[in-house]
């Protein structure tokens, strides 16, 4: 980063309970690199989607219990994966802060608009079938975006406008976040010194 007051936005996170074991490293200005290990290997591809196009470098690995189901791991993953963009975002100065992004699949259309706000908030406007892919419940993963908007603390509206193939509606979401975020993430060369707010703050709720 040739800005001299932005540090190296990286961040690792280690968080275990008795549900799950994460260990998350995330680096704000990547390539896209991944290493992404959560037992399930549908959320894997969906993970390796949003660092790849993002640019966000990911490196995670969770021992989750499965044997339970999916729950645990997609939420805490989701969790832990947004608390360490926030470690790595720091106080947030220069950052572009807002995007937005219409992501087709296919037949299917999908709109992410983010604020990096540090006002946690989710409008969740996707309808997906009440089934499983791959051992993993469709209705996870609104709790996955749930969990990560407000650890990130990002005002995050997901909104699918049309779709029929689960697969690619799920996609359409991760991808579409992943674009919005490669952009909000950016340091503005125009504003890099500034926080981006009259409040002055972007962290915590303001
Ligand atoms: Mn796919």
């Amino acid at each position: 980063m040739e800005t001299k007051h932005i540090k190296n936005r990286v961040s690792e996170l280690k968080r275990e309970t008795n549900e799950t074991k994460i260990d998350v490293k995330v680096n704000l200005d990547g390539n896209g690199k991944n290493n992404i290990k959560t037992g399930l290997p549908f959320f894997d591809h969906m993970l390796e989607q949003l660092s790849k196009h993002s640019l966000i470098d990911i490196i995670l690995i969770c021992e989750g219990d499965l044997h339970i189901d999916s729950h645990h791991t997609v939420e805490d993953i989701g969790w832990a994966l947004g608390k360490a963009i926030d470690k790595a975002l720091g106080e947030r100065r220069g950052i572009k802060r807002y995007s937005f992004s219409y992501l087709p699949m296919d037949e299917c259309l999908t709109r992410c608009c983010i604020d990096i706000s540090g006002r946690p908030w989710l409008i969740w406007n996707v309808f997906l079938p009440s089934t499983a892919i791959n051992n993993i419940e469709t209705e996870i993963f609104r709790e996955f975006f749930q969990s990560l908007s407000q650890s990130a603390g990002i005002t995050l509206h997901m909104e699918n406008l049309y779709g029929n193939n689960t697969h690619h509606i799920i996609e359409s979401c991760f991808k579409s976040l992943a674009i919005s975020l490669k952009e909000a993430v950016k340091i503005d060369e125009n504003n890099s010194e500034n926080v981006p707010s009259t409040k002055g703050i972007l962290t915590g709720s303001n």
